[in-house]
C-alpha cells in the first residue's frame, strides 16, 4: 500500500490483522481524530467517546494545554534516563507529592509498572521494616481484580483470560473475595502478610462498587495488623469517580479539599489520566517510612521520570483542578445514573446501572457469554456513541470528564433509543 494513500477502515483493519498480534478484539471502528469528548473514524463519522481509552483521557482528547506542553518540551529535552538528573523531575516530584499529600513518588510509565513497583516496595518494606522473614512475604489480592497484564499481577488474578497458559505463577499471593471484610480479617490473621492490594471500584469486573464503609474498614484492619493498604487508582483516580481519588479526600493534599481524610492508602498507584492520555505516565506514592525501603539501584526504568512525561503530567493535573473535573464528574454521574435508571424501569434488556462519578456500567439481561452486549455496542457505534462491553453482559460507560450536561443528556438519548429499539438476535 503506498504511504500516504487514503486507506479505508477496512484496509486498516486488514493491516492490523495481517501484521499485528491478535491480542485484542476491537470494535470494527478505526479512529483517526480525537477532540474533547468526540472522536472521528477514518471515513469522517463522529462519535461520542464513552470509553475514554479506559479512563486515560479524562481531560478530553488532545487537550490543547496538555498537547502544547508536550510540543514545547519535546523540542527541548525528552529523555535523559535516571543516570543523570534533569531539570524537570524534581519539580514534578514536589508538585505531585504535594498534590496528593505524600512524602515521595516513584515515577514509572504504565499502570501495571506502577502496580509491580508497589508490590516490590511492599515486599521490601515487609522485610526491612516489618521484619517478615526474607522471601516469606504474602500480599492479599481480591478476586475480580484487574491490575494489568504482567506475570506477577496475573498471578493474583482469577480471570482465566488473564491467567490461562501463562503459568507458573508468582508465589506469595493470597486471593480473597472482594467486598468481604470477614475474609480480609481471616487473611490478615495469617503470618507474614505484607500488603493488601485493592481497586476502590473494580473497573474491569464490571464497575463493581463495594459496600459503603468497606474500604475504610479494610484500611483500618490493615493498620491494626501492620499491613500496607495499597490502592490501585489507575482507573478510578484523577477525578473519574467524582472525587480526586476514589479513596477520597486526602485532606493533606494541596487542593484544600474539605473532605476529611477518610482513607489514605499507604501506597497509592496512579496511571492513565495522570497524563491526560497524551503520554504514558504512572506514579507510586508513599510516605518515607515505606518509600525509603527502596535503595539506589534497586528499582527504576529507562523512561521513568522522563522530563517529557513529567511536564505533561503536571499540566494534565492542573487541568483537572482548573476545570473542576471531579465536581463535573460527580454532577453528571448523577444525571447519567438517573437517566439509566429510567431505562432500567422501562426496558427488560437492562437490569441495573451502577457506578460513581463518570465510571458507570449497565448490566444486560442476558448470559455472560451472549453476544447481546457486544451487539448493543455495535448499534451504539452506528448511532454515534462508542462503548465496549467489559466482562460478558456488562457495558462500561466512561466518557471524558469535560462533558457538558447537554452532551450527557444527548448521549443518554442515544443509549436509550438504541436499547429501546434493540432486537436481541
Ligand atoms: C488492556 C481492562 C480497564 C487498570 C487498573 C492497572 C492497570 C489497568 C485498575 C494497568 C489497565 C486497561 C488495560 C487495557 C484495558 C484497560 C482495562 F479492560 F484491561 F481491564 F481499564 F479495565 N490497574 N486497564 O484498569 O495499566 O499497564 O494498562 O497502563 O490491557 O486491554 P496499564
Amino acid at each position: 500500500m503506498m504511504q500516504g494513500t487514503m486507506l479505508s477502515s477496512k484496509d486498516l483493519i486488514e493491516l492490523e490483522d495481517k501484521y499485528g498480534a491478535h491480542n485484542y478484539h476491537p470494535l470494527p471502528v478505526v479512529l483517526s481524530k480525537g477532540e474533547g469528548v468526540y472522536v472521528w473514524d477514518v471515513e469522517g463519522k463522529k462519535y461520542f467517546d464513552f470509553l475514554s481509552a479506559y479512563s486515560a483521557v479524562n481531560q478530553g482528547h488532545c487537550h490543547p494545554r496538555i498537547v502544547n506542553v508536550l510540543k514545547e518540551q519535546a523540542e527541548v529535552l525528552t529523555l535523559t534516563s535516571r543516570a543523570f538528573f534533569n531539570n524537570v523531575l524534581g519539580k514534578y516530584e514536589k508538585y505531585i507529592t504535594s498534590y496528593f499529600g505524600y512524602d515521595k513518588v516513584l515515577p514509572m510509565n504504565t499502570g501495571v509498572e506502577g502496580v509491580e513497583t508497589a508490590l516490590k516496595i511492599c515486599r521490601k518494606w515487609a522485610y526491612e521494616v516489618k521484619g517478615i522473614p526474607v522471601n516469606q512475604a504474602n500480599i492479599i489480592f481480591v478476586s475480580g481484580n484487574f491490575h494489568g497484564r504482567t506475570m506477577a499481577v496475573i498471578s493474583g488474578s482469577v480471570d482465566p483470560s488473564s491467567t490461562t497458559g501463562f503459568g507458573p505463577y508468582m508465589p506469595g499471593i493470597t486471593i480473597i473475595p472482594y467486598n468481604d471484610l470477614d475474609a480480609l480479617k481471616e487473611a490478615l490473621a495469617k503470618p507474614n502478610v505484607a500488603g493488601f492490594l485493592v481497586e476502590p471500584i473494580q473497573g474491569e469486573a464490571g464497575v463493581v462498587v463495594p459496600d459503603d464503609g468497606y474500604l475504610k474498614k479494610a484500611k483500618d484492619l490493615c493498620a491494626e495488623n501492620n499491613v500496607l493498604f495499597i490502592a490501585d487508582e489507575v482507573q478510578t483516580g484523577i477525578a473519574r469517580t467524582g472525587k480526586l481519588l476514589a479513596t477520597c479526600g486526602n485532606c493533606s493534599c494541596s487542593n484544600g479539599c474539605e473532605n476529611k481524610p477518610e482513607i489514605k492508602p499507604d501506597i497509592l498507584i496512579l496511571g492513565k489520566a495522570i497524563s491526560g492520555g497524551v503520554f504514558p505516565v504512572s506514579a507510586v506514592l508513599a510516605n518515607d517510612e515505606v518509600m525509603m525501603a527502596i535503595k539506589p539501584g534497586e528499582h527504576g526504568s529507562t523512561f521513568g521520570g522522563n522530563p517529557l512525561g513529567c511536564r505533561v503530567a503536571m499540566e494534565a493535573l492542573e487541568v483537572v483542578k482548573d476545570e473542576k473535573l471531579a465536581e463535573n464528574a460527580e454532577k453528571l454521574g448523577i444525571v447519567f445514573r438517573n437517566r439509566m435508571q429510567q431505562l432500567v424501569d422501562k426496558s427488560d434488556l437492562v437490569t441495573l446501572v451502577r457506578g460513581k462519578g463518570l465510571l458507570n456500567a449497565i448490566v444486560i439481561n442476558d448470559s455472560e457469554d451472549s453476544s447481546t452486549a457486544w451487539d448493543i455496542c455495535m448499534k451504539l457505534s452506528e448511532n454515534g456513541l462508542l462503548a465496549k462491553p467489559t466482562h460478558g453482559n456488562i457495558i462500561r460507560f466512561a466518557p471524558p470528564l469535560v462533558m457538558t450536561e447537554e452532551q450527557i443528556n444527548e448521549c443518554c438519548d442515544i443509549i436509550e433509543n438504541t436499547i429501546i429499539n434493540f432486537k436481541v438476535s
